[in-house]
This record gives structure tokens, C-alpha cells and sequence, in this order.
């Protein structure tokens, strides 16, 4: 399948680096490509690999087996505009004031106790991305699939990519089905993907998104590749291919640890199009000079879809949205050719503002931003067995959704603390003995939540984390229902 657009795009790039071919050239050669694989909404037990008995995802269970698995990879933020804001800038969500997606930082709600922080929904031409580091370095930068970074003088073209497919400001197409576009949901609101080739009825928009990748991959480029595959699987609408949704009704038993035939079956094409990208790269030799990442942008979704909820993140507390381990914790996977071993896992913390500091490293790229709150993880990737040293991971959601309300929170070692910034409520939680944060510890120890606490507010000050506030409307309605 072949786009005139992007051929046209990188026609016009080439001829750009033929203008300058002796050091971009040179440069080109001997860096590794970068596919980077960001699942939408996929939640951390969601794949067989890290314990689902009931989902099918056997090219990502292969990938485990050649890559190094994370079991506490962290997203930066519980939902999707945060962390993608946070792992092409290296900066947190809280630095960056972007702590919630576009369409509710525009629109927060007023009939609440607390008045949401305020957030802004385009991420800065200023910031310098991943996307323009590698392109400095003469790589073609793609991104295929869902971007939610703003309106349209901020998508993927003004952030460095010089091939955009499908990136938009929207969260979630209208629907994943020919085609691709509608009013039906979200508020009546018009939604479409832009620049896929020609559909047809039935096509199924993962497989369309995935071909276009392939596209970028098949080029065989004298020049590496950066290249975002962001699908927006799974993020609702919760639609698959018929036949594969009924295999999984038919499979659905009291045992199993998922529940939703849909999303079974939209994870199961997900997985086959990740397969379809990952053997691409091996029968054509070039996974030897691939770095490949694969993680999501936050915890699985537990709210309902068509009546039934969409997933779980059990043995974790919660879901998308909620700063318990089920918002935050995702699957995480890294191979980087010569540098990681293969079928290892690690159970250090690590978290999405981490990726920027190690691509810059492991590809050998110009500085870029000078504020970063992740830290490499390559020593890590070489022994998945080592430490990164004492840190502290904080998150800071100063927003409602249906899982939670205003909330930072700050994992330091094992111990978890959050703390509600309506109400000021603080629960403590030990990680090792108690992954499902069931047992609040808060006031069984102070010293460690008033020491916990303290350094979670100098965080959010030394962030600039902009704080919600007391909503003086929802008093008076309190007031004026008192007698
Ligand atoms: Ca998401």
C-alpha cells in the first residue's frame, strides 16, 4: 500500500538532505532506528505476559521474550495528554501545565467542590520534542496514529515529524470502522482521521494505521527511522472485527481474570498489527539496528462501554484516571539490539519521562531540553537486576474523573502516598506487601507521611504544579440547601 503524501514528504525531506549530505549522512549511518509503541488506555495486566488468563496477545508475549519486561513501569500521568506530553518532552505533566487532555482542560467542571487546576491543551511549538532531536540528527520522524496534543497548528508536522498519519487533536475516532469518521459519540462532535489512503466498507482502522507504518519501514531508507506507531487501540469505542469478538464470548468462563468479549477481541487485532510491525522487522534484518519500546499512555479503563465495564487492572487498585497503581502502572518493554538481554525482566520503577534522557543516550543525540525529570534507564537495559539509586516518582492529577478526585501522590521505594487536594485525606500504602493498596498505613505511621508529604509539596513547587482551588459556588449551593 503506498501514500502519495508521505512519499511526496519524504521526496521533499531527501532532497533537503541532499543539500547537506555529508554530515547528516555520516551521522545517519550509524544510529539505530526507533520504533516506539504507545497502546492507548492498555492496563497493566491487560496482556497474558503480565497475568491475564483470559486476553490473547501472543506477538507481544513473543516480543517479551527477546526484550526486558518492566513489571513497575510507571505512565506520567493517569490519562492520555499528560504522559504523551511527557514522553516527547522528558518533562513531567505538572512542569509541563499540562495536566489533563484538551477537550477538559477547555471545558473543567464548575458544580464540584474544588475548581480544577487549570491546564493547557496544546503542547508548545517551544518545547523541544524527541521528534525535532532525531531530525536534527537526519532521521525521518513518522507518527502514525493518535497524537491529542492540541489544536491543529500543534499537531505532529509543527513538533518535528515529517510524516503524520491519522495524529489529530481528538482522543478516539468516531469509530474504528470504514469510515473512520461520524458524529455518533463524544457529544455529537464530528470526528475523522486523516491520511490514510482509500477504505472500504469493513476496514478496520488498527490494520490501516498499521500498514502505513509498515510503509515507513518498507522505505528502507538510507536515512534511520523515528517512528511513533500510536494506535488508538484500546481506547473506547470498544469496537472489533465481528468473528473475533464471538470467539471470545464463546471463550468467556466464570476463571477468568477479564471479562469483555469487545475488548478481548480489540486487544487480540491489536496484538496481530504489533505482530505484523515486529516480524516486518525481523524478516527484513533491521530489528538487529531497531531500538523497540512498547508501553501505554496510562492504566486500563473501568468505566462501562456499551454496558460493560471495559477492563480491569487487577491485582492493582483502580483504573484510568486515578493515581492508585491501576491509572498509573502500565506494561513496559524494552529491545535494544546489543544492549538488553533477551527474556529479562526488571522490577525497578522507572516511569514515561525516563524514555527521553535514554533515547538521547543510546542514539547519541544533540542536548535538547535542559529541564528533565527522568533520569537514563541504560545502565538498566544492561542489567535489568541493577538500580537506578534512591528517587522518588511523583504524579499530580489536579482534576475529577469518574475514579477520583483533585490528587498528587509520590511512590518512594515501596511506600506510596497519596494525597487528595479537596479534602486534604492522605493514605499511605506499602507496594511489597500490598500491590493492591488495600491496607491505608497513614495513621500507623506520621513521620513517614508527614516526611512523604513534604517532599511531594516541594515537588509540585519546584514544578510549578498549578493547584486546584475551592470552588466559592459549590459552597453557596451547600448554603443555600441549609435550612
Ligand atoms: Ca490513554
Amino acid at each position: 500500500m503506498k501514500y502519495s503524501y508521505s512519499e511526496a514528504t519524504r521526496r521533499g525531506f531527501l532532497s533537503t538532505l541532499t543539500a547537506m549530505p555529508a554530515v547528516a549522512s555520516q551521522v545517519a549511518a550509524s544510529r539505530m532506528n526507533v520504533l516506539f509503541i504507545l497502546a492507548d488506555d492498555l492496563g497493566w495486566s491487560d496482556l497474558a505476559c503480565y497475568g491475564s488468563n483470559y486476553h490473547e496477545t501472543p506477538n507481544l508475549d513473543a516480543f517479551a521474550r527477546t526484550a526486558v519486561r518492566f513489571t513497575n513501569g510507571y505512565a506520567s500521568a493517569p490519562v492520555c495528554s499528560p504522559t504523551r506530553a511527557a514522553l516527547l518532552t522528558g518533562k513531567s505533566p505538572a512542569r509541563l501545565g499540562m495536566t489533563t487532555w484538551h477537550e477538559a482542560s477547555v471545558d473543567p467542571p464548575t458544580d464540584r467542590p474544588m475548581l480544577p487546576a487549570p491546564s493547557d491543551g496544546n503542547l508548545p511549538l517551544s518545547e523541544i520534542s524527541l521528534a525535532k532531536l532525531y531530525r536534527q540528527a537526519g532521521y525521518y520522524t513518522a507518527h502514525v496514529g493518535k497524537w491529542h496534543l492540541g489544536t491543529a497548528g500543534y499537531y505532529p508536522e509543527a513538533h518535528g515529524f515529517d510524516l503524520n498519519v491519522g495524529g489529530t487533536f481528538w482522543g478516539a475516532p468516531q469509530t474504528f470502522f470504514h469510515p473512520f469518521s461520524g458524529d455518533r459519540r463524544y457529544g455529537g462532535e464530528f470526528r475523522y482521521v486523516p491520511g490514510l489512503p482509500y477504505s472500504k466498507p469493513g476496514d478496520y482502522l488498527p490494520d490501516l494505521l498499521t500498514d502505513a507504518a509498515l510503509d515507513v519501514i518498507d522505505r528502507k531508507s538510507a536515512v534511520p527511522f523515528f517512528l511513533n506507531y500510536w494506535c488508538h487501540s484500546v481506547h473506547t469505542p470498544i469496537e472489533a472485527p465481528a468473528d473475533l469478538v464471538d470467539k471470545f464470548r464463546r471463550k468467556l468462563e466464570p476463571r477468568h481474570t477479564h471479562r469483555n468479549p469487545a475488548y478481548a477481541a480489540m486487544l487480540a487485532r491489536y496484538d496481530y498489527n504489533v505482530g505484523r510491525l515486529l516480524d516486518r522487522l525481523k524478516s527484513t534484518g533491521l530489528d538487529r539496528n531497531t531500538i523497540v519500546i512498547f508501553t501505554s499512555d496510562n492504566g486500563g479503563y473501568t468505566e462501562k462501554f456499551d454496558g460493560i465495564p471495559v477492563t480491569n487492572n487487577l491485582p492493582l487498585r483502580s483504573g484510568k484516571g486515578s493515581l492508585y497503581e491501576g491509572g498509573l502502572r502500565v506494561p513496559l518493554m524494552i529491545r535494544v539490539p546489543g544492549i538488553t538481554p533477551a527474556d529479562a525482566v526488571c522490577h525497578e520503577p522507572v516511569i514515561t519521562t525516563d524514555f527521553y534522557p535514554t533515547l538521547q543516550g543510546l542514539n547519541g543525540l544533540p542536548n535538547g531540553t535542559r529541564t528533565r525529570d527522568g533520569v537514563s534507564i541504560t545502565n538498566l537495559l544492561k542489567q535489568p537486576e541493577s538500580s537506578l539509586g534512591e528517587r522518588d516518582l511523583c504524579f499530580h492529577f489536579p482534576h475529577y474523573y469518574p475514579t477520583t478526585s483533585p490528587v498528587s501522590a509520590i511512590r518512594s521505594g515501596s511506600w506510596k502516598l497519596l494525597e487528595y487536594l479537596d479534602s486534604g485525606r492522605l493514605e499511605l500504602f506499602d507496594l511489597r506487601e500490598d500491590p493492591g493498596e488495600s491496607v491505608d498505613l497513614a495513621a500507623k505511621l506520621p513521620d513517614l507521611v508527614r516526611s512523604l508529604r513534604a517532599r511531594l509539596a516541594n515537588w509540585r513547587k519546584a514544578s510549578g504544579a498549578r493547584m486546584p482551588l475551592v470552588n466559592p459556588d459549590f459552597k453557596s449551593k451547600i448554603e443555600r440547601k441549609e435550612p
